[in-house]
C-alpha cells in the first residue's frame, strides 16, 4: 500500500489567463501527480464554491491564494500518511475538513484538485492507465464541439452560448474527431467567403459577429453540407442556451432577440428551431430554479432530444434527485468542479444512469491542459463528451487523450451509445 507523503498547493494560470489553483499529491514510493481546477464564466449559483481572494489590488480580485493555502497547510497535514488508493476516504476527508454545505472554507477549485491530483497519483502507483483506474467496462464518448460561440463566451450578439456539433454517424472516435474537423474546416472557409472574422472564442469555436440564432444554424448546416455529410444523420446539431443569462426579474426569457417572451413563447420558438434544424441536444434551456418550465419542456419535446440540466443540476445529487422525480430533463451534464470531489461526481454519474439519463462529462470554459475529464468520460461510459471545438490546446488536449484511449484499447475499443 502507497501512502501519501505530502500534497502541495500552487496557483497556475487557466485559458483565460486568470489564477487557478493546481494540487500535486507526493507519494513515499517516488511518485507524484498534479491536477488543474478549472473555471467557468456562466457559473450555476447552486455550485460549490470557487475561492477567489477578493484582493482589488491582487490579480484583480481573481488570485487564489487562500485556497492554495488551505492545501498547503490543512489539507496536506489532514491526508499525510493515508492511501491514496482509498479515494472516498480521501474525498470523505476533504469534505470533513471543510465541513460546509457548498465547499465555501476549503474552496472547491482546492479541493477538487487535490481529489483528482489523489486519483492520478493512485493510478501511477498501480501503473494503470487513469480510465483503467477509475471504472470497470469502457467506451468512447461521442463529441459534443462547440463550434460557434456567443452569449457569455464571446464579444458578438448571439444569444444562445454554444452552437454544437455531434458526429452520429461516426464508426468510433477517430472518424468522429475527422468528421467535425471537416465541418470546422468548411465552416471557416464559408465565414471567410461572407467577409466575416475567424476568431475563436472561449471554448475554440468561431464568434463571428452574427446576431441572430438561425444565421448560426444556418453557417452550421452548409458547413455540413460542403463537407459532402449529411445533416441530421452524419452529423446533428446540440445547443447550450445558458438560459440563466438571459432570464429577467419576471421570469422571461430573451432566447431569440432583446425582446422578453413567456415560457410558452420560448417553448414554441424551441419547437419552431428543432423542426427546421437537425437539433437533437438542448442544454439548459430555462434558468436554474424554473423547475416548471424544465418540467414542461421534457414532456412536450423529451422523447425526441436531449434536455441537458447544466446550471439546473450543478453535478449535485439532491438536485438531480429532484429532477429525477419531477422528470425535468433527461440528460446531465457532469463537471467535476461544480462538486468539487471525484467521489461525489462518480455518485452524481451512477444516479443518472439508474434513472437512464445520459451523461454527458464536460469541461468549463475556463480550463487546461489537464486531460482527466478525457479518462473520466471512458471510465463512466458516458455518451458524451463536450470539450470545446478543435482549436485551443486546453481543448484539443482532451481529444488527444481520447484518440491516445481509443488506440490503447484497440479492438476492445467501441463508442458509447447515445
Ligand atoms: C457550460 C460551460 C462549459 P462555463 O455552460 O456548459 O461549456 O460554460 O464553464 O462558462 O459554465
Ligand atoms: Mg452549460
Amino acid at each position: 500500500m502507497a501512502k501519501i507523503t505530502n500534497v502541495k498547493g500552487r496557483q497556475v494560470f487557466d485559458s483565460r489567463g486568470n489564477p487557478t489553483v493546481e494540487a500535486e499529491v507526493f507519494l513515499d514510493n517516488d511518485i507524484s501527480a498534479t491536477a488543474i481546477s478549472p473555471s467557468g464564466a456562466s457559473t450555476g449559483a447552486f455550485e460549490a464554491h470557487e475561492l477567489r481572494d477578493q484582493d482589488k489590488n491582487n490579480f484583480l480580485g481573481k488570485s487564489v491564494q487562500k485556497a492554495v493555502e488551505n492545501i498547503n497547510k490543512k489539507i496536506r497535514s489532514s491526508l499525510k500518511g493515508l492511501d491514496p488508493a482509498d479515494q472516498s476516504k480521501i474525498d470523505r476527508v476533504l469534505l470533513d475538513l471543510d465541513g460546509s454545505e457548498n465547499k465555501k472554507n476549503l474552496g472547491a477549485n482546492a479541493t477538487l484538485a487535490v481529489s483528482l491530483a489523489n486519483s492520478k497519483s493512485s493510478a501511477l502507483s498501480f501503473k494503470s492507465p487513469l480510465y483503467k483506474s477509475l471504472g470497470k467496462s469502457f467506451s468512447l464518448p461521442n463529441p459534443l464541439m462547440n463550434i460557434i460561440n456567443g452569449g457569455a463566451h464571446a464579444d458578438n450578439d448571439l444569444k444562445i452560448q454554444e452552437f454544437m456539433i455531434r458526429p452520429d454517424s461516426a464508426k468510433n472516435f477517430t472518424d468522429a474527431v475527422e468528421k467535425c474537423f471537416l465541418v470546422i474546416q468548411n465552416l471557416k472557409i464559408l465565414l471567410k467567403s461572407k467577409k466575416m472574422l475567424i476568431n475563436v472564442g472561449d471554448e475554440g469555436g468561431f464568434a463571428p459577429s452574427i446576431n441572430t440564432n438561425e444565421e448560426a444554424l444556418e453557417l452550421i448546416v452548409q458547413a455540413i453540407e460542403k463537407a459532402n455529410l449529411k445533416p441530421g444523420i452524419d452529423i446533428v446539431i446540440c445547443l447550450d442556451v445558458a438560459a440563466n443569462e438571459l432570464m429577467n426579474k419576471e421570469g422571461k426569457y430573451s432566447i431569440q432577440s432583446s425582446n422578453y417572451n413567456t415560457v410558452d413563447d420560448v417553448i414554441v420558438y424551441y419547437k419552431k428551431l428543432i423542426s427546421s434544424y437537425p437539433i437533437k441536444s438542448i442544454e439548459d434551456p430555462f434558468a436554474e430554479e424554473d423547475w416548471n418550465s424544465w418540467k414542461k419542456i421534457t414532456s412536450e419535446i423529451g422523447k425526441k432530444i436531449q434536455i441537458v440540466g447544466d446550471d439546473l443540476f450543478v453535478t449535485n445529487s439532491k438536485r438531480l434527485k429532484k429532477g429525477i422525480d419531477n422528470k425535468s430533463a433527461n440528460s446531465i451534464l457532469i463537471k467535476p468542479n461544480q462538486i468539487g470531489t471525484l467521489t461525489e461526481t462518480l455518485e452524481v454519474v451512477t444516479m443518472a444512469k439508474k434513472a437512464n439519463f445520459n451523461t454527458i462529462i464536460s469541461h468549463r470554459s475556463g480550463d487546461s491542459e489537464d486531460t482527466f475529464i478525457a479518462d473520466l468520460s471512458v471510465a463512466t461510459e458516458s455518451s458524451q463528451i463536450k470539450t470545446g471545438s478543435l482549436a485551443r490546446s486546453e481543448r484539443v488536449a482532451k481529444y488527444n487523450r481520447l484518440l491516445r484511449i481509443e488506440e490503447e484499447l484497440g479492438n476492445q475499443a467501441k463508442m458509447a451509445k447515445i
